[in-house]
């Protein structure tokens, strides 16, 4: 690499004569022994130190900019420059206060924020000169006492633009700047910070996490030039009470998108003061595989935009975050002052450091959430209807540029249980590269599909870089291949590594694409060894694509395809660690285009693949059948041609006899929509539900409700009998594997419809009188079920309690803080999926800490009373924590909960029979 003049007088040196290249060798090894052994300090707050200096534009022009045209009040950056002494103070002050770590003072030091002083020129000197004189504090500081070495970290601030977001309302595609802009400013700050003796770079303050993915790009782009590497920090910031950063995502997807940085650390710093920082720290803790960072504000300003949080009350504040193990590096944002890093750094020292915790490798992508795909996860439904490729409707919106209505085609997957969204805009007569970008910027200002990981679709490498280029989520890319030889797939690989992406492996090398169970094993193992053991590509991010291709096409040299698709999938599991397998699931029924029972096809497919291992597919969930629902002749006669058995003599016998099958599924034996076959009519009230809920069919619910409240006493036995009934059978089917999350979707539409109808009628047995206390509900933290907790609800509601719902998803932080305002009598949690368990522990656990004193009621399909005794009452002793099994069961427990005479018995007996359970 060259150097490059940026100035008339100022060179950067090249990276080969770095003057402190020999000790920045050293420096993660050294900062990491110090981290095992105790919190270390951050320093505190530089802007706002500053402005207690009160400067007047003369001190910020100092000598050298004495006569320079544009002011300059308020350049923070340049004062490295201008008043080089006052910033050598601040860093002594937070050295003897105790810091550790010590920020250089370039927050600000990119070209875009420096355009707004006309001082692009000197961003390469500000960032060297920023570090220098920080360097020079912290070895004056380690000389002193060379028992606690102190380091340098430099700072890359987020500049005033945001990569994800437009700023002009009436144009949501539009950005004001780019991935690229920000990679070339994050490279040049980043080289001279390097140069001028920087231990540690940190990204701080991140508010939009593409910003942030530019800086990673622009450092490792750095790294591989200079050939050695600096450990990074990563902290972003999360700006409103609803718990996500001004980009919109959740900790949790925050750190997911930066991941592949391995930063040294991840946190978050400034904001909302330490207070609300703490539950997002929590959150990191428990998922980072890293040291864990918090640098908060001195809570939040006042009018006159001063700072009121003493330094007591700062330290009094992360006492409770050192208390509960969930930090490695603690500091101040604005308006802390050396006092406060004193007295921080003095109430750390009596602490340990939080623990790394063990995480099992996971593919972990995001869009505004997280989604992760763990050794637990069922079958991945990726949405495949925002491909031109495979859907000529959403083709002829992107060539019109009917852009609002191909916003509804994605919006419409993900609600109806796509996980992930495939974009592929690959069509000759397009402009593909431009409707990438154009789409992908809409979706990114849509929630409620951005919510989800994107999966970039392209045979052409720019087009998927373009998508990568716009998305703030871990994405999938879709695909790469040796197809056009080692070097371009090394290539590809690296660079997905550096925008941070899961990819999909083609099975597809030099000789085309592998059709053979011997070619597709061979081609993965291939691959998966260069990707792991030669480029580093972490294994539990490779998801093989192994070829689906069509069965039973009359070719006898196709017969084997289903089978060796089945095959290779069960031999990549058992054979290639953490890797998972995909497939254009609806490829395999192509010879029966046209015919209903290609739905019976893909299901047959699916449900043998996902038990040989297929982890996701690209799928139309209205072309798949409930595979125990395809009529026995049929399942049989396609699984003898999917598994490549009883073919016969001719090898054939199979397909033919699918054939024969298939030409009287088209002539009525058995009808694509099966509200045309009206023979599950003649079941009895029970029976019908239950198919209506299998079958995801709206049609006649409402009657069949009332038939069934005719039949049964009363409206709440309806839900709990039949409807809970066939929502079992629904449940049971789609953990077999037989049914898939958008046909779950469909059955819960049916059950809602059900409920609203039932509702009036539970709704009419409303005791009146006075309200007998106040109930608040909540689905805990990262769980989406709210069937049966609406119904709780209303129950309730219905017997005279005033119920406070606060949906689905509710941070625990939501629920405490709600309760204690709303003065609610007991607080009902509801959870269906496992993890909910642990959210529950936790709720138990904070409610503890903070001195509540309030029933607490736990319910939901996973929840148990073992569960309830074991895990969830030990966390909470200042009151009851009772674990209730249905909705019908809810009433009694909160009338004795609330009522003086009876009170007291439940909890001594529920205490009890949990003692007895544990
Ligand atoms: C419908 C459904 C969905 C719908 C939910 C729609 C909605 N708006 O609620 C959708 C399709 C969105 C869905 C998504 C998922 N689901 Co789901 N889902 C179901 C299903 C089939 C039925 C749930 C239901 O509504 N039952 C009917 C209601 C009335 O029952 P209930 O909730 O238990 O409520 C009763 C009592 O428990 C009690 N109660 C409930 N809450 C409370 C609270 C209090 C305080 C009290 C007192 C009482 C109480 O009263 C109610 C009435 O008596 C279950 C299977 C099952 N058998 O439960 C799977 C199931 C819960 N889902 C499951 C999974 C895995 C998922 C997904 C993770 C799938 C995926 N791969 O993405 C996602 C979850 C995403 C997330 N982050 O939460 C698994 C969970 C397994 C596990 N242990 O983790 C299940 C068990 C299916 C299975 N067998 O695998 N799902």
């Amino acid at each position: 690499m060259t150097s490059k003049t940026t100035t008339n007088d100022f060179v950067l040196t090249p990276p080969e004569v770095f003057p402190y290249k020999d000790q920045q060798l050293t420096a993660r090894a050294r900062i990491e022994a110090e981290m095992t052994k105790r919190i270390l300090m951050l320093d505190g707050a530089m802007g706002t130190q500053i402005q207690t200096y009160k400067l007047e534009e003369e001190d910020y022009r100092g000598e050298r900019f004495a006569d320079i045209e544009q002011d300059v009040r308020g350049n923070n950056d340049l004062l490295v420059l201008s008043q080089p002494q006052m910033i050598t103070d601040i860093h002594h002050d937070h050295l003897a206060a105790g810091a550790d770590i010590i920020e250089t003072n370039s927050f600000n030091g990119t070209r875009l924020s420096m355009a707004d002083y006309d001082m692009e020129y000197l961003v390469p000197e500000l960032n060297r000169t920023a570090a220098q004189i920080a360097r020079k504090a912290a070895d004056t500081f380690t000389a002193k006492n060379p028992d606690k070495p102190r380091f340098v970290a430099g700072v890359i601030g987020p500049t005033s633009r945001t990569c994800s977001l437009s700023p002009d309302v009436n144009d949501p595609a539009y950005r004001n700047v780019t991935f690229d802009q920000l990679v070339d400013n994050y490279r040049e700050a980043t080289l001279a910070l390097i140069e001028g003796g920087i231990d540690i770079i940190l990204i701080e303050t991140v508010f939009d996490t593409l910003n942030a993915k530019a800086a990673i790009f622009a450092i490792t782009g750095v790294f591989d030039d200079i050939g050695f590497e600096l450990p990074i920090m990563i902290s972003g910031t999360i700006t409103d009470a609803s718990g996500r950063t001004l980009s919109g995502q959740t900790a949790e997807a925050f750190y997911n998108s930066i991941r592949h940085a391995k930063p040294l650390s991840v946190g978050f710093n400034c904001a909302l003061g330490a207070d609300a920082l703490r539950p997002h720290i929590q959150t990191l803790s428990n998922i980072a595989d890293t040291y864990v960072s918090a640098h908060p504000n001195a809570g939040l300003p006042n009018e006159f935009g001063e700072y009121d949080e003493t330094a007591e009350e700062t330290t009094a504040l992360l006492e409770g975050f050192a208390k509960a193990g969930i930090l490695n590096i603690v500091g101040g944002c604005c308006g802390t002052t050396p006092e406060h890093i004193r007295l921080i750094a003095e109430m750390v020292a009596n602490y340990p450091p939080r623990a790394i915790p063990e995480i099992a490798p996971a593919c972990r992508l995001s869009g505004l959430e997280p989604f992760n795909i763990t050794a637990d996860s069922l079958f991945v439904n990726v949405g495949e209807r925002t491909n031109v490729t495979g859907s000529k409707k959403f083709l002829r919106l992107i060539k019109t540029e009917a852009y609002t209505e191909a916003l509804d085609v994605a919006r419409d997957q993900v609600e109806g249980g796509a996980q992930i969204v495939d974009i592929n805009m690959d069509e000759g007569m397009l402009d593909s590269k431009q409707a990438m970008i154009h789409f992908v910027n809409l979706v990114s200002g849509e929630p409620d599909i951005s919510r989800v990981p994107l999966m970039l679709d392209s045979s052409k490498w720019d087009i998927i870089e373009e998508g990568l280029k716009r998305a703030q989520g871990k994405c999938v890319v879709n695909s790469i291949s040796l197809k056009e030889g080692y070097d371009e797939f090394v290539r590809h690989a690296k660079l997905c590594m550096r925008y941070g992406a899961a990819v999909i492996v083609m099975a597809f090398d030099e000789d085309g694409q592998a059709d053979t169970y011997e070619r597709k094993i061979q081609i993965c193992q291939r691959s998966y060894d260069v990707l792991v053991n030669e480029v580093g590509f972490p294994s539990e991010d490779i998801i093989f694509d192994p070829n689906v291709f069509a069965v039973a096409t009359g070719i006898t040299e196709h017969n084997n395809y289903g089978a060796d698709f089945i095959d290779a999938t069960r031999w990549i599991t058992e054979n290639l660690p953490n890797a998972m397998v995909s497939g254009g699931v609806s490829n395999v029924s192509f010879s029966f285009r046209g015919n209903p029972i290609r739905e019976a096809i893909n299901s047959v497919f699916l449900y043998h693949a996902i038990k040989n291992g297929l982890t996701m597919g690209i799928v139309n969930p209205s072309m798949l059948e409930v595979y125990d629902d395809i009529p026995v002749e049929a399942r049989e006669a396609i699984e003898d041609v999917m598994l490549n058995r009883n073919q016969g003599e001719s090898g054939q016998d199979a397909t033919e006899r699918l054939m024969t099958i298939a030409e009287s599924y088209q002539d009525g034996g058995k009808k694509k929509d099966s509200t045309v076959d009206m023979s599950w009519r003649e079941g009895t009230v029970e029976e019908r539900i239950a198919h209506a809920l299998v079958k995801g069919i709206t049609t006649f619910i409402e009657a069949d409700t009332k038939e069934a409240w005719e039949k049964y006493p009363k409206p709440l036995e309806v839900i709990e009998g039949p409807l809970m009934d066939g929502m079992n059978i629904v449940g049971d089917l789609f953990g077999a594997g037989k049914m898939f999350l958008p046909q779950v979707v469909k059955s819960a539409r049916v059950m809602k419809q059900s409920v609203a109808w039932l509702n009036p009628y539970i709704e009419a047995e409303k005791v009146e009188g006075e309200v007998k206390g106040k109930i608040l509900m909540a689905t805990v933290k990262g769980d989406v079920h709210d069937i049966g907790k609406n119904i709780v609800g209303v129950v309730l509601g219905c017997n005279g309690y005033d119920i406070l719902d606060l949906g689905v998803m509710v941070p625990c932080e939501t629920i405490l803080d709600t309760a204690i305002k709303e003065k609610v009598d007991i607080i009902g949690l509801s959870g269906l999926i496992t993890p909910s368990l642990d959210e529950m522990v936790y709720v138990a656990k904070q409610m503890q800490e903070r001195g509540m004193n309030l029933p607490l009621m736990i319910g939901g399909a996973t929840t148990s009373k073992a569960h309830t005794a074991v895990k969830v009452e030990p966390q909470y002793n200042n009151d009851a924590v009772i674990y209730v099994a249905d909705a019908s069961r809810s009433v009694g427990v909160v009338t004795k909960l609330l009522s003086k005479d009876n009170r007291q018995s439940l909890i001594d007996e529920t205490r009890e029979e949990y003692i007895k359970v544990r």
